[in-house]
């Protein structure tokens, strides 16, 4: 194996329902790992569920169960929405199994016994009704953001890591690293952020406010702050004190994908943190935009929710995947707008790809008996036509590992253009009339093995619709994809089968947009 690709999203809150922007990430690291895979390389791609807090506490009371049980049904979701949208994920880590608990209480034992971890006292505000705490900057107007009822500033002893002692360290290794955080204006919001002096980390809640967390080992009246227990999870799935070998193989590469809400969680506590424990950087942290609904962002209040699943039942999982991948320039804000969705679909899928398949089984089954036909002599256009899709293979993985998705399948689909335009100016119907036979197998046979390769590249995005493709042309795919990637494995002879239409053109939309 040449490289290791290990890619992760944020693990969601157990409460939420599954929406678009979590579709989002989980189908983008899932298309980025389908590309590791297809290169060839050793690819790790991790997801999950954040499971402890006050949150799913709340919500197990209300329903009268234990918080466990309240979690162990809500994850379902999660892992049901993946599987439906064509997710597959290596690994799906929760924060309630054994395995993480294990890694998050070695860790706090051993940054206290280095004296990391202090005893201090925690001042914040706190509305008794509620029972909950607020930070300053939460308060509406000075009280309870949720009740609106008036806090009470209080007192209360808690563990702090010194995160404010990395202060210095992390702003030369951010501007030493400037691949570390990206976009790079992602990059310049943290450093401004690091200009303000930097505080410490409050770890941990009485268990008297709150229990649903990770005990802390050393003081069991305490429970680990959620975000110090979520963040570990990427190196307990990567084999962190359980399997070093693949730990120090995968630790190194790691990519974290998350959306710009959560950038200073992974970009000051979680260096912060790996650098007390002794432990390497990530490779690179890369926040993306939001997707928005008519500029407001996606919210249950606002009722604005777009499910993913309901469009995917409309469009088909796959040309949901690749609306979500060609239309977000990775990093900025995007609109979702179902007429985008929907002129996608019927352009670059139903048009372009999908009709291309479609003539070329057509003129198969007319012209060539229904099979591959074997290629003659070629000219200079089929030697081009050879040649773009060769050129092809590593634009892509490039424009794929320079993250530009977008860019990538634009190229991908002007190929795909040039295929069809290459049919056209060849004419194989006229070389028919004329008798031309063994011209029309050969480019019949460039064509079809065009697409083949081309489609290739658009596997990760499009997974079942390209292995229909490949079933349409009697393609016998090779154990590893990666040994698909040359010129000229359709092997004449081989029949070919009639499919129903690959993005059939009779669908409704859903949304009224
Ligand atoms: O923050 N557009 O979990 P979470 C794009 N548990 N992406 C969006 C989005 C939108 N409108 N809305 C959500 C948490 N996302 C913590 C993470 S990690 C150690 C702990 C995506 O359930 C985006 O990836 O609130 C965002 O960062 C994530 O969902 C937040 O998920």
């Amino acid at each position: 194996m040449s490289e290791a690709f290990y890619v992760t999203t944020p693990i969601y809150y157990v409460n939420d329902e599954p929406h678009l922007g979590h579709a989002y990430t989980t189908i983008l690291a899932d298309v980025l790992a389908r590309y590791a895979r297809l290169r060839g390389a050793e690819t790790f791609f991790l997801t999950g569920t954040d499971e402890h807090g006050q949150k799913v506490q709340e919500a197990s009371q209300r329903r009268g169960i234990a918080p466990q049980a309240h979690a162990d049904e809500m994850v379902v979701r999660f892992q049901q929405a993946w599987k439906d949208l064509h997710v597959e994920h290596d690994d799906f880590i929760r924060t309630t199994q054994p395995r993480h608990v294990r890694v998050v209480k070695a860790i706090l034992q051993d940054l206290w016994d280095r004296g990391e971890i202090y005893l201090g006292s925690y001042e914040g505000w706190y509305c008794v009704p509620d029972e909950r705490f607020w930070t300053e900057k939460d308060l509406k107007e000075g009280n309870c953001p949720d009740c609106g009822r008036p806090v009470e500033q209080i007192v209360e002893p808690n563990y702090f890591f010194r995160m404010s002692a990395y202060q210095e360290w992390l702003i030369d290794y951010i501007t030493a690293h400037p691949g570390f955080i990206q976009p790079d204006y992602r990059r310049n919001e943290v450093l401004g952020f690091l200009r303000q002096p930097l505080g410490d980390l409050c770890i941990s809640r009485p268990v008297s406010r709150l229990s649903w967390g990770i005990p802390l080992p050393f003081d069991s009246n305490y429970v680990t702050y959620v975000w110090f227990d979520a963040l570990i999870n990427y190196v307990t799935a990567a084999g962190y004190l359980s399997d070093e070998d693949r730990f120090d193989r995968l630790w190194p590469q790691a990519l974290h994908l998350i959306g710009k809400d959560i950038l200073t969680t992974h970009c000051v506590y979680w260096p912060t943190m790996l650098r007390a424990a002794g432990l390497a950087q990530p490779k690179t942290v890369f926040a993306h935009g939001w997707w928005v609904i008519e500029g407001a962002k996606m919210s249950k209040s606002v009722g604005n929710v777009v499910k993913p699943l309901d469009l995917a039942q409309v469009y088909g999982v796959d040309a949901f995947r690749y609306f979500l991948m060609r239309d977000m320039t990775l990093g900025r804000d995007a609109d979702f707008d179902e007429s985008r969705l929907a002129h996608r679909y019927h352009g670059d899928l139903a048009n372009d790809l999908g009709n291309l398949l479609h003539r070329l089984i057509n003129m198969l089954g007319r012209y060539c008996k229904g099979r591959i036909p074997r290629p003659g002599e070629v000219t200079s256009d089929e030697s081009a036509l050879r040649e773009r899709c060769l050129v092809l293979v590593p634009q892509t993985f490039a424009q794929v590992q320079a993250l530009a998705l977008n860019e990538a399948l634009a190229q991908i689909m002007s190929v795909i253009g040039e295929i069809n335009r290459y049919i056209e100016q060849s004419a194989p119907w006229a070389q028919a009339k004329s008798g031309q036979l063994e011209r029309v197998g050969t480019i019949l046979y460039h064509a079809a093995e065009a697409l083949r390769l081309t489609s290739l590249l658009l596997q990760p995005v499009l997974p079942e619709r390209v292995a229909e493709i490949w079933h349409s042309l009697g393609w016998q795919t090779p154990d590893s994809l990666k040994d698909g990637l040359t010129w000229g494995q359709l092997e004449p002879g081989t029949p070919i089968v009639t499919g129903p239409p690959l993005f059939p053109r009779d669908i409704e939309r859903v949304l009224e947009t």
